[in-house]
């Protein structure tokens, strides 16, 4: 598929200072990981996040919701970063400051080499307890599900953020900051329906950032986007950094290692 960039979009882009990047579940979803609040495809069509992403749901079935996170981390680990990723370290290896904030769990923007990046809703690669959020790498073996804390016995529960929890405090004073800053900020394969993300492309534009969106789909970020890209971010993001003439060594790499390995990226 060509994609089309507009030549005041890369003109914009090439004089940005600050470049500011949201990522959601779209960015993952060619990597196989399933996005949230599509109708067919969506994890909310099939599970009630009422009884899953919830502290309330983790107090009411705790195996329930940490059985459901343990599938999910299983599903991650078998996924890999997609082109889509790869770009946005090439995109970060180009511009002068540039912080990527993303809502994803699956910490593939690290794996793929993006490390000026901010983690809204944590990782589910990390484990807590319950009450009193103690960090655990491990604990004694026990048929207990979920496991508990080898600090204080309290319950293991995956380190996300759900609905009606904070996000950490440290990530979000941050991700408001550079917003506030920014020249230009990408809303990529975001909904834009969760708070207080979803702030952050109007607050951008208020403080006089241009906005650029790529997603298949209309949002509510297309009403406020100077240039809405229609298109996967895995096809529009490597067409990207093409069109501003950046160095493509993440994208080449990932593209070398999948042809090596006789995969598709
Ligand atoms: C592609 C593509 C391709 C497809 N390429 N694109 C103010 C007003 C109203 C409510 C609230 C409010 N403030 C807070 C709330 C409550 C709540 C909230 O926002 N609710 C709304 C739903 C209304 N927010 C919170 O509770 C937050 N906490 C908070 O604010 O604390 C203070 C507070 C609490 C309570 C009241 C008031 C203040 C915490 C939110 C935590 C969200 N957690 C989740 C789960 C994380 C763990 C897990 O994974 O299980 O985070 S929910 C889920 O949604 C996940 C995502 O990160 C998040 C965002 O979803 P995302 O990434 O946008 O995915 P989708 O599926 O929605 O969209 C995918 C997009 O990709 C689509 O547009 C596709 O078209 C596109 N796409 N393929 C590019 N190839």
């Amino acid at each position: 598929m060509a994609v089309d960039i507009p030549d005041d979009l890369i003109e914009t882009y090439r004089k940005a200072e600050r470049v500011v990047v949201l990522t959601g579940a779209g960015v993952s979803a060619e990597s196989g990981v399933p996005t949230f609040r599509e109708a067919q495809s969506g994890l909310w069509a099939q599970y009630d996040p009422r009884e899953l992403a919830t502290p309330q749901a983790f107090v009411r079935n705790p195996r329930l919701v940490w059985e459901w996170y343990a599938w999910r981390r299983e599903l991650i680990q078998r996924a890999r970063p997609n082109l889509a990723h790869y770009a946005l370290v090439d995109l970060e290896q180009a511009t002068p400051h540039f912080l990527l904030i993303t809502q994803n769990i699956d910490g593939f923007h690290w794996l793929a080499g993006s490390r000026d990046m901010l983690e809204l809703h944590g990782n589910i690669a990390r484990t807590k307890c319950f009450d009193e959020g103690h960090r655990v790498d491990g604990w004694p073996q026990s048929d207990e599900i979920p496991p508990r804390c080898p600090r204080c016995r309290s319950l293991l529960r995956p380190d996300v953020v759900w609905f009606g929890e904070g996000i950490p405090e440290h990530a979000l004073r941050a991700a408001f900051e550079a917003t506030r800053q920014c020249q230009v900020f990408m809303a990529i394969g975001t909904s834009a329906v969760v708070q207080p993300a979803a702030q952050l492309p109007l607050l951008a534009k208020r403080a006089g950032a241009r906005i650029i969106e790529i997603n298949p789909e209309q949002t509510a970020i297309s009403l406020l986007a100077d240039w809405s890209l229609r298109g996967s971010a895995a096809q529009v993001l490597p067409a990207l950094v093409r069109a501003l003439g950046f160095p493509t060594t993440a994208i080449d790499g990932a593209r070398q290692s999948e042809t090596a390995q006789g995969r598709d990226t």
